[in-house]
């Protein structure tokens, strides 16, 4: 019997990208709550992950953070279906990691934290949105979707085609958070591909058993 521990919170995307992968393989796993945001970050968090970002993993023993690592691990290590084209595709194992890249060096901070956070996160902490921050991460986000889009196979229905991969499993999730402030759904819709690929993702199990709400 293998054990197998997710540390972080649900509300985080990076939690939920290495949950998803877990879930599409099929993997039993206990989380463990660590609110990084809630309070200083508990000492034997440190341990585990010396930069105190969520999420960190622990399978027999065996200690990972970065969640790109995890998701890869997770991967290879687990039965399941395959999240990466087999090694005969060099091409297509490139364009996972390059998705993962992309999402992690360009679309992250300009879509949750300037854009996400300012708009939805800021009336709840009872302070004006800065306005000039959304304004300046709309481009950037414009562009990671284009980008995307590009990179995105016409015949889907995931983003590099017909199987499932980890590069669907990284960016569902800021997606799907990015989503929940007004001015991010025009951005979508306006790279049809990328809207199709979110009308497949949304629809998996494996979305609903992580989601915290109702997907828009
Ligand atoms: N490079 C990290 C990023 C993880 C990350 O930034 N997680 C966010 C939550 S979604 C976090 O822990 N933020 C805390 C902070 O920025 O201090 C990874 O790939 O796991």
């Amino acid at each position: 019997m293998t054990s197998s521990t997710l540390y972080g919170a649900p509300y985080s995307v990076y939690v939920r990208a290495a949950r998803l992968a877990l879930a599409e393989k099929g993997v039993a796993y206990e989380l463990v709550p660590v609110d990084i945001f809630g309070a200083e970050v508990p000492g034997w968090y440190r341990a585990l992950h010396p930069f105190g970002r969520i999420p960190a993993f622990a399978h027999d023993g065996f200690r990972l953070y970065e969640t790109g690592a995890i998701l890869r691990y997770v991967d290879e290590a687990f039965d399941g279906p395959a999240l990466m084209p087999p090694s005969s595709d060099p091409r297509g194992r490139a364009r996972v990691n390059q998705v993962i890249g992309l999402c992690d060096a360009y679309l992250y901070r300009p879509l949750i934290w300037d854009i996400y956070v300012e708009r939805c996160d800021a009336p709840a902490e009872r302070r004006a949105a800065d306005e000039a921050k959304i304004a300046a991460a709309l481009p950037r986000v414009a562009t990671c979707f284009a980008a995307l889009a590009e990179l995105a196979r016409e015949e889907g229905p995931y983003l590099l085609g017909a199987q499932l991969t980890l590069a669907d499993l990284h960016l569902a999730p800021m997606i799907s958070l990015g989503l929940r402030a007004a001015e991010v759904p025009p951005l979508l819709r306006a790279q049809p591909k990328l809207a199709r690929w979110w009308s497949a993702m949304r629809a998996r199990p494996s979305l609903a058993a992580t989601a915290t709400r109702a997907e828009i």
